[in-house]
């Protein structure tokens, strides 16, 4: 149906087409028009709730119009497209953003006030989207930002969760999981009810030849589910674009089939059938850097795969293109292994559907997808068993086994009898049940395989890939480190260093280019600018200070130097090793006479990050950081000198309260486990020093801001394995330190010692995986250094300065830029100066 106004109305459209407001008054007439008509309230009757949602339909309103205009633009230019496929995208609050990035926040805010409103208590009233466990899903949305403030022609393709990443509350101690019931009221999704996709599972395959000869498979029964598309607008930073998030929702088929079980009286069952169907887009799983190989989680993957794949695949056919064209105008990247089904969905489209020989439908797919591995800790490499996908996915099933074939047969003529090789590198591994390596099966059909940081990048070609490196030869895999978006994350967080910033360098050309920060070190010792730039910490901290406050009832002094640890939690992350430091910490300050104690910097150690449900271990480390802090804060001998805060519930919009007001930030995970890391760069951006391992990006960080700047302690990746080894067979001795920690722990200090067993006991007893023993002395000894060091604040605040100056390399959009060239070979568009943008400096 054709769907577009005929040339000759065209004029009248244009006519009346809507405008994007600039001006305050245009705004609060926006606010006041959506509160009277959209929510049906008045004057009398519009508390925070109405004003929040009045303003952000307002900006949704503005959004949509660009939205519109990028699209257009971007298919009239037919360029090459990116699909970012990630299963998280962990967004945070929208309506701050979209009020930075078109630079209409001071217009909303005096707008809201003459109205009677704050703006930051109507921010304040948004929940976050957080369908995301942690790094992975905030790099799919840092990665959004900066795609769209570089005019790149780019789509994020995900699943919309019902409930997002639950919930923390701490009671007793204890985390507690909530429902994280986010869809209420949620302004910035547009359900497009036209665009619904309809994908299959279970059933089987036909096979037979046609008449020409050819072999035909015909994947046929089982069930249909439908996908639904939301799509959320996505506005860049100063430029019109406004690039489109596409979110998939699950529903039952409603059709005939379901008329006839209703109408021959089974009700219930075609009510379970919808039920059932829903449940595929009803939850995010909450496991970070961990697979569970639930059926319900492959569901969820092939359904949005092949909804997305549908989806691309009809934009590009609309074209007319020849099929070999495919790559040329779509690059697809993997984000993990999760999306990794759409390669094989591929294929079977175009061999399956569009009739394509084999060699020629996988030249397009390799050239088609990148695939980007973002750990190396077995437990979190993604395996199907065989059995499983035999029965959901029958027909993907039998195109892994071809593309496996194919694959092994080349590895074959490559090394010749090599029979221990091609074991090691088949897409499924040989167990009982046998299991398909999503890895493996991503490397195979991708053209480019990327780890997050240096290190990283070089540890799966020397350990997990190191065959596929003989195979395919180096040049397969590359490295893009990791970066964050400075809007957020220095610009939206901390407004008073982007505007200390701003009056520096020649206004706000820095968050667009964040090399330009460099200009700073000229003011490294320049005391007006360090006094200012010292005030604005201190007052981060004081609000960070009050949040704590109303949160937790303590109160902790901001002169204090906050030591702050959030991030999942996880054993690889050693929360351990911290909270066992501050238990030490503790016990000397009890052996000290006042005067020694009088000389000891004061300290407040934050702590924040969820745990998996089922991750035991894990809730063990945060019951214990809650019972210390119970003993710590109130013993008077200790006073300001320590304090221990467990924030309850972390999450993006809290970590823009906590980000700005860290002295240092603990990013200490076992050498070579942590695959980047990102929050360590949000720290650094935001004027805080570090104390780390030799891990993830630390390594870089360090080497762009100097390794006078940052306290790095700990044994090296490379030792890690001899280390482990000898726990295991040579002698393992604790260290004497560490010992004392346990004791205390072990004499009830903290509560019940029997909760903590478990954990002291995976040291002890249990080959201490993570090294947390053989790492303490030196972090100990490092955090001496961070007292004496934050002693001397005129030499702190010029190593605060240095290293912000230095952390350009760090933007997301260095990152994108990395891929665009490097991986995707795709240009960003640029915009004419048609759109009404507001510019605010
Ligand atoms: C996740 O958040 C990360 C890796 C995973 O394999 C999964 Br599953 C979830 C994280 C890494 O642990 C971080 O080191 C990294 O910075 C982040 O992904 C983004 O690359």
């Amino acid at each position: 149906v054709e769907a577009s106004i005929p040339e000759p109305q065209r004029d009248a459209w244009k006519k009346f087409q809507a405008k994007p407001f600039v001006s305050k008054d245009d705004f609060e007439k926006e606010v006041v028009r959506h509160v009277e008509t959209t929510l049906a309230r008045s004057m009398f009757n519009c508390d925070e709730t109405a004003a929040y949602a009045a303003a952000s339909l307002a900006f949704r309103d503005r959004l949509i119009t660009e939205w519109n205009r990028t699209q257009q633009r971007q298919t009239f230019a037919d360029t090459k497209r990116v699909y970012y496929l990630s299963l998280e995208f962990l967004m945070g609050r929208a309506l701050d953003n979209a009020m930075l990035n078109v630079g209409l926040k001071n217009i909303a805010k005096e707008g809201l006030s003459e109205l009677g409103f704050r703006i930051e208590d109507i921010i304040n009233q948004e929940h976050d989207a957080a369908l995301g466990n942690g790094g992975l899903g905030r790099l799919a949305a840092c990665f959004l930002d900066s795609m769209a403030s570089l005019n790149f022609p780019a789509w994020g393709y995900g699943l919309r969760y019902k409930y997002g990443i639950f919930k923390q509350e701490i009671v007793d101690g204890y985390q507690v999981e909530v429902p994280d019931y986010w869809l209420d009221f949620n302004p910035w999704e547009f359900p497009r009810h036209d665009i619904v996709v309809d994908v299959q599972f279970y059933g089987g395959v036909r096979k037979y030849q046609d008449e020409a000869g050819k072999n035909v498979a015909v994947w046929e029964g089982g069930e249909i589910v439908k996908a639904t598309a939301y799509d959320v607008p996505i506005p860049g930073f100063n430029t019109p674009t406004t690039n489109n998030m596409r979110l998939w929702s699950s529903k039952a088929a409603s059709g005939e089939f379901d008329f006839q079980k209703f109408n021959s009286g089974d009700y219930e069952s075609s009510v379970a059938d919808q039920q059932r169907a829903e449940t595929i887009s009803a939850v995010l799983y909450p496991n970070d850097n961990l697979d569970r190989g639930k059926e319900l989680r492959l569901k969820q993957q092939y359904f949005w795969v092949a909804a997305s794949l549908y989806d691309i695949v009809r934009r590009f056919k609309k074209s007319k293109r020849a099929w070999s064209e495919f790559p040329d105008q779509i690059a697809i990247q993997l984000n993990d292994t999760h999306p990794t089904l759409a390669i094989v969905e591929l294929q079977r489209i175009l061999i399956d559907m569009e009739g394509l020989d084999w060699d020629e439908a996988w030249t397009i797919v390799t050239n088609t997808f990148g695939y980007t591995n973002h750990t190396v800790l077995p437990e979190a490499l993604e395996k199907w068993s065989v059995p499983l996908f035999q029965n959901l996915l029958p027909r993907h099933l039998q195109i892994i086994y071809d593309i496996n074939m194919f694959f092994l047969q080349s590895v074959e003529r490559k090394f010749p009898g090599d029979r221990d090789m091609l074991g090691r590198v088949s897409i499924i591994e040989e167990s009982q049940p046998k299991m398909v390596r999503m890895a493996f099966l991503a490397i195979v059909g991708s053209h480019k395989v990327n780890g997050v940081a240096e290190l990283h990048s070089d540890l799966i070609k020397t350990t997990i890939f190191k065959d596929f490196v003989k195979i395919f030869g180096p040049d397969k895999f590359t490295n893009v480190t990791n970066g964050i978006t400075p809007r957020r994350w220095l610009h939206q967080a901390n407004p008073r260093l982007s505007e200390l910033i701003a009056s520096k360098t020649g206004g706000l050309g820095f968050l667009k280019d964040l090399n330009v920060l460099n200009e700073l070190e000229k003011f490294a010792d320049d005391k007006e600018f360090k006094k200012e730039w010292a005030e604005i910490k201190y007052a981060n901290k004081v609000r960070l200070a009050k949040y704590i406050k109303s949160t937790t009832g303590v109160t902790v002094n901001p002169a204090a130097l906050f030591d702050i640890q959030v991030k999942r939690i996880h054993e690889y992350k050693r929360q351990q090793l911290n909270i066992f430091g501050v238990i030490h910490r503790y016990l000397t300050i009890k052996a000290m006479t006042p005067e020694e104690r009088k000389k000891l910097a004061p300290r407040v150690s934050i702590f924040g990050g969820k745990a998996a449900p089922g991750y035991w271990m894990a809730k063990t480390i945060i019951h214990l950081i809650n019972n210390v802090g119970a003993v710590v804060n109130k013993d008077p001998d200790v006073g300001d000198l320590l304090k221990v805060i467990f924030l309850e519930d972390y999450n993006v919009s809290k970590a823009e309260i906590i980000t700005p007001a860290s002295d240092v930030s603990e990013h200490i995970s076992t050498a070579g486990t942590e695959a980047s890391g990102t929050s360590n760069m949000k720290f650094v951006l935001n004027g805080g020093l570090i104390i780390g391992t030799c891990d993830g990006a630390n390594i870089e960080i360090t080497r762009e801001i100097g390794e006078n700047n940052i306290f790095l302690f700990g044994n090296l990746a490379e030792d890690v394995e001899d280390l482990r080894h000898t726990h295991n067979y040579g002698s393992h001795t604790l260290d004497p330190d560490l010992v004392k920690v346990f004791d205390l722990i072990k004499s009830n200090a903290f509560g019940d010692a029997g909760a903590f067993g478990a954990l002291t006991g995976s040291i002890e007893d249990h080959g201490d995986y993570y090294l947390v023993s053989d790492d303490f002395h030196s972090y100990i000894q490092t955090q001496t250094l961070v007292d004496e060091a934050y002693k001397n604040q005129e030499e702190w605040i010029t190593k605060t300065i240095l290293s912000v100056a230095r952390m350009g390399f760090f933007s997301s959009d260095r990152c994108i830029n990395e891929y665009a060239e490097m991986i995707w070979n795709v240009e960003p568009l640029p915009v004419g100066k048609e759109s009404g943008l507001g510019k605010e400096e």
